[in-house]
Protein backbone atom coordinates (compact mmCIF):
# COMPACT_ATOMS: atom_id res chain seq x y z
CA UNK A 1 0.00 0.00 0.00
CA UNK A 2 1.22 3.71 -0.48
CA UNK A 3 1.98 5.57 1.97
CA UNK A 4 2.44 8.95 1.34
CA UNK A 5 -0.33 11.47 0.66
CA UNK A 6 -0.48 15.32 0.02
CA UNK A 7 -3.12 17.45 -0.13
CA UNK A 8 -3.30 20.51 -2.85
CA UNK A 9 -6.23 23.14 -2.48
CA UNK A 10 -7.74 24.17 -5.84
CA UNK A 11 -9.89 26.84 -4.08
CA UNK A 12 -11.48 27.50 -7.98
CA UNK A 13 -15.39 28.10 -8.25
CA UNK A 14 -15.54 30.18 -12.09
CA UNK A 15 -16.46 27.01 -13.59
CA UNK A 16 -19.78 26.55 -11.79
CA UNK A 17 -23.21 28.22 -12.43
CA UNK A 18 -23.22 29.08 -8.19
CA UNK A 19 -20.44 30.61 -5.71
CA UNK A 20 -19.11 28.92 -3.10
CA UNK A 21 -16.61 26.21 -4.02
CA UNK A 22 -13.87 28.77 -3.18
CA UNK A 23 -14.31 27.59 0.15
CA UNK A 24 -13.89 23.64 -0.41
CA UNK A 25 -10.32 23.13 0.53
CA UNK A 26 -10.93 25.28 3.93
CA UNK A 27 -14.12 23.10 4.66
CA UNK A 28 -12.31 19.91 3.81
CA UNK A 29 -9.51 20.79 6.36
CA UNK A 30 -11.85 21.65 8.99
CA UNK A 31 -13.66 18.37 8.65
CA UNK A 32 -9.96 17.14 9.75
CA UNK A 33 -9.22 15.73 5.99
CA UNK A 34 -5.39 15.77 7.01
CA UNK A 35 -5.86 14.11 10.33
CA UNK A 36 -8.02 11.15 9.40
CA UNK A 37 -5.28 10.20 7.01
CA UNK A 38 -2.85 10.59 9.69
CA UNK A 39 -4.31 8.78 11.75
CA UNK A 40 -4.75 5.82 9.47
CA UNK A 41 -1.09 5.33 8.91
CA UNK A 42 -0.46 7.90 6.19
CA UNK A 43 2.34 10.58 6.04
CA UNK A 44 0.75 13.57 4.81
CA UNK A 45 1.69 16.68 3.57
CA UNK A 46 -0.54 19.64 2.83
CA UNK A 47 0.81 21.89 0.21
CA UNK A 48 -1.55 24.55 0.86
CA UNK A 49 -3.73 26.44 -1.63
CA UNK A 50 -3.30 27.22 -5.64
CA UNK A 51 -3.68 30.41 -6.32
CA UNK A 52 -4.07 32.83 -9.78
CA UNK A 53 -3.56 36.41 -10.89
CA UNK A 54 -6.25 38.32 -11.61
CA UNK A 55 -7.28 37.90 -15.77
CA UNK A 56 -8.07 39.72 -18.32
CA UNK A 57 -11.60 39.22 -19.93
CA UNK A 58 -11.37 36.12 -23.07
CA UNK A 59 -13.52 36.59 -25.69
CA UNK A 60 -15.15 33.37 -26.91
CA UNK A 61 -17.29 32.26 -30.42
CA UNK A 62 -19.99 30.72 -28.09
CA UNK A 63 -21.29 33.91 -25.81
CA UNK A 64 -22.45 31.61 -23.12
CA UNK A 65 -18.93 30.49 -21.63
CA UNK A 66 -18.16 33.12 -18.62
CA UNK A 67 -15.12 33.60 -16.61
CA UNK A 68 -13.31 31.14 -19.70
CA UNK A 69 -9.97 33.79 -18.98
CA UNK A 70 -9.63 32.66 -15.06
CA UNK A 71 -10.80 29.03 -15.87
CA UNK A 72 -8.24 28.72 -18.28
CA UNK A 73 -5.27 30.27 -15.91
CA UNK A 74 -6.27 27.82 -13.16
CA UNK A 75 -5.98 24.73 -15.36
CA UNK A 76 -2.90 25.55 -16.28
CA UNK A 77 -1.55 26.73 -12.84
CA UNK A 78 -2.92 23.33 -11.59
CA UNK A 79 -1.30 21.75 -14.50
CA UNK A 80 2.04 22.41 -12.55
CA UNK A 81 1.14 22.21 -9.24
CA UNK A 82 -0.47 19.02 -9.61
CA UNK A 83 2.08 17.28 -11.56
CA UNK A 84 4.52 18.45 -8.25
CA UNK A 85 2.64 17.05 -5.91
CA UNK A 86 2.61 13.64 -7.97
CA UNK A 87 6.30 13.94 -7.51
CA UNK A 88 6.35 14.20 -3.91
CA UNK A 89 3.55 12.00 -3.06
CA UNK A 90 2.23 8.05 -3.24
CA UNK A 91 -1.45 9.34 -3.71
CA UNK A 92 -1.79 13.34 -4.15
CA UNK A 93 -5.33 14.30 -3.15
CA UNK A 94 -6.74 17.43 -4.96
CA UNK A 95 -9.72 19.61 -2.75
CA UNK A 96 -12.07 21.61 -4.99
CA UNK A 97 -12.81 23.85 -6.14
CA UNK A 98 -15.40 23.11 -8.76
CA UNK A 99 -14.40 20.51 -11.56
CA UNK A 100 -13.14 22.09 -14.19
CA UNK A 101 -9.86 21.81 -11.86
CA UNK A 102 -10.01 17.92 -13.40
CA UNK A 103 -9.05 19.23 -16.82
CA UNK A 104 -5.64 20.26 -14.47
CA UNK A 105 -4.89 17.72 -12.73
CA UNK A 106 -5.93 14.47 -15.25
CA UNK A 107 -3.54 16.21 -17.19
CA UNK A 108 -0.65 16.63 -14.57
CA UNK A 109 -1.56 12.71 -13.80
CA UNK A 110 -1.11 11.16 -17.33
CA UNK A 111 2.19 13.25 -17.74
CA UNK A 112 2.90 11.28 -14.39
CA UNK A 113 1.74 8.13 -15.58
CA UNK A 114 3.71 8.14 -18.59
CA UNK A 115 6.56 9.07 -17.12
CA UNK A 116 6.19 5.88 -14.95
CA UNK A 117 5.81 4.14 -18.62
CA UNK A 118 2.03 3.30 -18.09
CA UNK A 119 -0.83 4.12 -18.86
CA UNK A 120 -3.66 6.42 -16.64
CA UNK A 121 -7.46 5.25 -15.91
CA UNK A 122 -9.58 7.30 -14.67
CA UNK A 123 -12.77 6.51 -12.47
CA UNK A 124 -15.01 9.35 -12.73
CA UNK A 125 -17.80 9.24 -10.41
CA UNK A 126 -20.49 12.05 -11.19
CA UNK A 127 -24.15 12.78 -11.78
CA UNK A 128 -22.58 14.44 -14.81
CA UNK A 129 -20.16 13.26 -17.94
CA UNK A 130 -18.50 16.37 -18.15
CA UNK A 131 -18.08 16.21 -21.63
CA UNK A 132 -18.74 19.28 -23.68
CA UNK A 133 -16.54 21.40 -25.93
CA UNK A 134 -16.18 25.13 -25.59
CA UNK A 135 -18.65 24.81 -28.08
CA UNK A 136 -20.99 22.92 -27.60
CA UNK A 137 -21.65 23.83 -23.87
CA UNK A 138 -25.34 25.51 -23.70
CA UNK A 139 -24.84 26.66 -19.50
CA UNK A 140 -20.90 28.09 -20.61
CA UNK A 141 -20.41 26.70 -16.75
CA UNK A 142 -16.91 25.27 -17.60
CA UNK A 143 -16.89 22.44 -14.92
CA UNK A 144 -19.11 20.66 -17.79
CA UNK A 145 -16.12 20.78 -19.74
CA UNK A 146 -12.92 18.63 -18.34
CA UNK A 147 -13.42 14.69 -19.74
CA UNK A 148 -13.78 16.25 -22.94
CA UNK A 149 -10.49 18.17 -22.68
CA UNK A 150 -8.42 15.40 -21.41
CA UNK A 151 -9.34 12.96 -23.93
CA UNK A 152 -8.32 15.30 -26.47
CA UNK A 153 -11.28 15.93 -28.07
CA UNK A 154 -11.30 18.97 -30.52
CA UNK A 155 -12.10 23.02 -29.32
CA UNK A 156 -10.39 24.02 -26.85
CA UNK A 157 -7.95 26.30 -28.43
CA UNK A 158 -8.68 28.27 -24.92
CA UNK A 159 -7.48 26.07 -22.65
CA UNK A 160 -3.76 25.58 -22.34
CA UNK A 161 -2.46 23.05 -24.90
CA UNK A 162 -2.75 19.21 -23.85
CA UNK A 163 0.57 17.14 -23.78
CA UNK A 164 -0.36 13.70 -23.05
CA UNK A 165 -3.91 12.98 -23.65
CA UNK A 166 -6.14 9.99 -21.79
CA UNK A 167 -7.32 7.34 -24.05
CA UNK A 168 -11.31 7.77 -23.84
CA UNK A 169 -11.20 3.89 -23.37
CA UNK A 170 -9.30 4.30 -20.27
CA UNK A 171 -12.10 5.97 -18.52
CA UNK A 172 -15.35 4.40 -16.53
CA UNK A 173 -18.02 6.65 -15.22
CA UNK A 174 -20.57 5.36 -12.95
CA UNK A 175 -23.27 7.46 -11.04
CA UNK A 176 -24.49 9.24 -14.46
CA UNK A 177 -28.11 10.48 -14.49
CA UNK A 178 -27.63 13.57 -15.97
CA UNK A 179 -26.85 13.56 -20.26
CA UNK A 180 -26.92 16.78 -22.31
CA UNK A 181 -27.64 15.75 -26.18
CA UNK A 182 -23.86 16.70 -27.58
CA UNK A 183 -22.31 14.50 -24.63
CA UNK A 184 -24.89 11.42 -25.47
CA UNK A 185 -23.23 11.68 -29.36
CA UNK A 186 -19.85 12.13 -27.61
CA UNK A 187 -19.93 9.02 -25.19
CA UNK A 188 -21.11 6.92 -27.95
CA UNK A 189 -18.13 7.82 -30.66
CA UNK A 190 -15.30 8.53 -28.51
CA UNK A 191 -16.11 5.17 -26.64
CA UNK A 192 -16.17 5.95 -22.90
CA UNK A 193 -17.59 3.03 -20.14
CA UNK A 194 -20.59 4.57 -18.87
CA UNK A 195 -22.91 2.66 -15.88
CA UNK A 196 -25.39 5.25 -15.78
CA UNK A 197 -27.99 5.24 -12.55
CA UNK A 198 -30.38 2.48 -14.05
CA UNK A 199 -27.06 0.18 -15.11
CA UNK A 200 -25.76 0.67 -11.21
CA UNK A 201 -29.60 -0.89 -10.19
CA UNK A 202 -29.53 -3.21 -12.01
CA UNK A 203 -25.94 -4.85 -11.54
CA UNK A 204 -25.00 -2.83 -8.14
CA UNK A 205 -21.98 -1.39 -7.67
CA UNK A 206 -19.41 -4.15 -7.55
CA UNK A 207 -19.75 -6.14 -10.63
CA UNK A 208 -18.65 -3.13 -13.22
CA UNK A 209 -16.37 -1.54 -10.89
CA UNK A 210 -14.63 -4.87 -10.46
CA UNK A 211 -13.95 -5.55 -14.19
CA UNK A 212 -12.92 -1.92 -14.76
CA UNK A 213 -10.18 -2.47 -12.36
CA UNK A 214 -9.10 -6.36 -13.63
CA UNK A 215 -9.26 -4.24 -16.66
CA UNK A 216 -6.56 -1.18 -14.91
CA UNK A 217 -4.39 -4.25 -13.36
CA UNK A 218 -4.03 -6.35 -16.23
CA UNK A 219 -2.44 -3.15 -17.94
CA UNK A 220 -0.44 -2.35 -15.39
CA UNK A 221 -2.23 1.46 -15.40
CA UNK A 222 -2.32 4.03 -12.41
CA UNK A 223 -6.16 4.76 -11.66
CA UNK A 224 -6.98 8.38 -10.99
CA UNK A 225 -10.36 8.83 -9.47
CA UNK A 226 -12.36 11.88 -9.87
CA UNK A 227 -15.15 12.20 -7.13
CA UNK A 228 -18.18 14.60 -7.55
CA UNK A 229 -20.17 15.55 -4.84
CA UNK A 230 -22.86 15.18 -6.42
CA UNK A 231 -22.83 11.61 -7.38
CA UNK A 232 -24.09 10.73 -4.13
CA UNK A 233 -27.93 11.28 -3.43
CA UNK A 234 -28.81 15.09 -2.51
CA UNK A 235 -30.00 13.78 0.35
CA UNK A 236 -26.87 13.02 1.82
CA UNK A 237 -24.89 15.20 0.20
CA UNK A 238 -26.56 18.79 -0.10
CA UNK A 239 -23.39 20.72 -0.16
CA UNK A 240 -23.35 20.51 -4.26
CA UNK A 241 -24.87 23.26 -6.87
CA UNK A 242 -25.57 20.91 -9.44
CA UNK A 243 -27.86 17.99 -7.52
CA UNK A 244 -29.61 15.40 -9.42
CA UNK A 245 -31.74 13.12 -7.59
CA UNK A 246 -31.09 9.41 -7.67
CA UNK A 247 -27.57 8.95 -7.02
CA UNK A 248 -25.58 6.62 -4.92
CA UNK A 249 -26.30 5.93 -1.32
CA UNK A 250 -23.92 6.00 1.62
CA UNK A 251 -23.19 2.37 1.30
CA UNK A 252 -22.65 2.09 -2.05
CA UNK A 253 -20.36 5.06 -2.41
CA UNK A 254 -18.54 3.78 0.37
CA UNK A 255 -18.25 0.07 -0.81
CA UNK A 256 -16.84 1.67 -3.95
CA UNK A 257 -14.25 3.57 -1.62
CA UNK A 258 -13.55 -0.26 -0.20
CA UNK A 259 -12.82 -2.06 -2.92
CA UNK A 260 -10.51 0.69 -4.11
CA UNK A 261 -8.62 0.69 -0.96
CA UNK A 262 -8.26 -3.31 -1.61
CA UNK A 263 -7.11 -3.13 -5.20
CA UNK A 264 -4.81 -1.05 -4.18
CA UNK A 265 -4.32 0.71 -7.73
CA UNK A 266 -5.57 4.29 -6.81
CA UNK A 267 -2.66 6.58 -7.29
CA UNK A 268 -4.45 10.32 -7.52
CA UNK A 269 -7.98 11.52 -6.57
CA UNK A 270 -10.00 14.54 -7.41
CA UNK A 271 -12.67 15.54 -4.69
CA UNK A 272 -14.77 18.33 -6.28
CA UNK A 273 -17.69 20.62 -6.54
CA UNK A 274 -17.95 20.47 -2.47
CA UNK A 275 -19.88 23.73 -1.68
CA UNK A 276 -20.03 24.67 2.16
CA UNK A 277 -22.15 27.55 0.96
CA UNK A 278 -24.77 25.13 0.87
CA UNK A 279 -24.05 22.57 3.46
CA UNK A 280 -25.70 21.62 6.45
CA UNK A 281 -23.79 21.50 9.60
CA UNK A 282 -20.58 20.33 8.06
CA UNK A 283 -22.69 16.96 6.90
CA UNK A 284 -21.23 16.83 3.23
CA UNK A 285 -17.80 18.02 4.10
CA UNK A 286 -17.59 15.08 6.92
CA UNK A 287 -18.94 12.35 4.52
CA UNK A 288 -16.31 13.42 1.90
CA UNK A 289 -13.62 12.79 5.05
CA UNK A 290 -15.32 9.74 5.74
CA UNK A 291 -15.91 8.02 1.76
CA UNK A 292 -11.58 9.19 1.86
CA UNK A 293 -10.81 7.30 5.11
CA UNK A 294 -12.42 4.44 3.63
CA UNK A 295 -10.23 4.39 0.45
CA UNK A 296 -7.17 5.07 2.47
CA UNK A 297 -8.35 2.05 4.65
CA UNK A 298 -10.57 2.79 7.29
CA UNK A 299 -12.44 -0.27 7.43
CA UNK A 300 -14.97 -1.74 10.44
CA UNK A 301 -13.16 -5.46 10.60
CA UNK A 302 -10.82 -6.77 9.36
CA UNK A 303 -11.97 -9.35 6.12
CA UNK A 304 -12.71 -12.86 7.26
CA UNK A 305 -12.83 -13.41 3.28
CA UNK A 306 -10.74 -12.19 0.37
CA UNK A 307 -12.16 -9.61 -2.48
CA UNK A 308 -11.16 -10.49 -5.61
CA UNK A 309 -7.98 -8.21 -5.27
N1 LIG B 1 -20.28 19.03 -13.05
N2 LIG B 1 -24.09 19.33 -18.33
C1 LIG B 1 -24.38 20.47 -17.48
C2 LIG B 1 -23.70 21.72 -18.03
O1 LIG B 1 -23.96 22.80 -17.51
O2 LIG B 1 -22.90 21.60 -18.96
C3 LIG B 1 -23.97 20.18 -16.04
C4 LIG B 1 -22.51 20.20 -15.78
C5 LIG B 1 -22.17 19.77 -14.38
C6 LIG B 1 -20.71 19.84 -14.14
O3 LIG B 1 -21.06 18.23 -12.55
O4 LIG B 1 -19.08 19.06 -12.64
MN1 LIG C 1 -19.57 32.05 -12.49
MN1 LIG D 1 -18.62 16.87 -12.53
MN1 LIG E 1 -21.65 16.58 -11.57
Amino acid sequence: MADTCALLGAPIETGASQRGCLMGPASLRTAGLDEELASLGWEVTDLGDVTIPPQAPMPHANPALHHLAETSAWIAALGARAHEAGQVADLPIFMGGDHSLSAGTVPAMARRAQEAGKPLFVLWLDAHPDLHTLHTSQSGNLHGTPVAYFTGQEGFDAYPPLVVPVDPRNVCMMGIRSVDAAERTRIRDIGIEVHDMRSIDETGVLAPLRAFLARVKAAGGMLHLSFDVDFLEPGIAPAVGTTVPGGATFREAHLIMEELCDSDLVTSLDLVELNPFLDERGKTAKLLCDLTASLFGRRVMDRMTSSSF
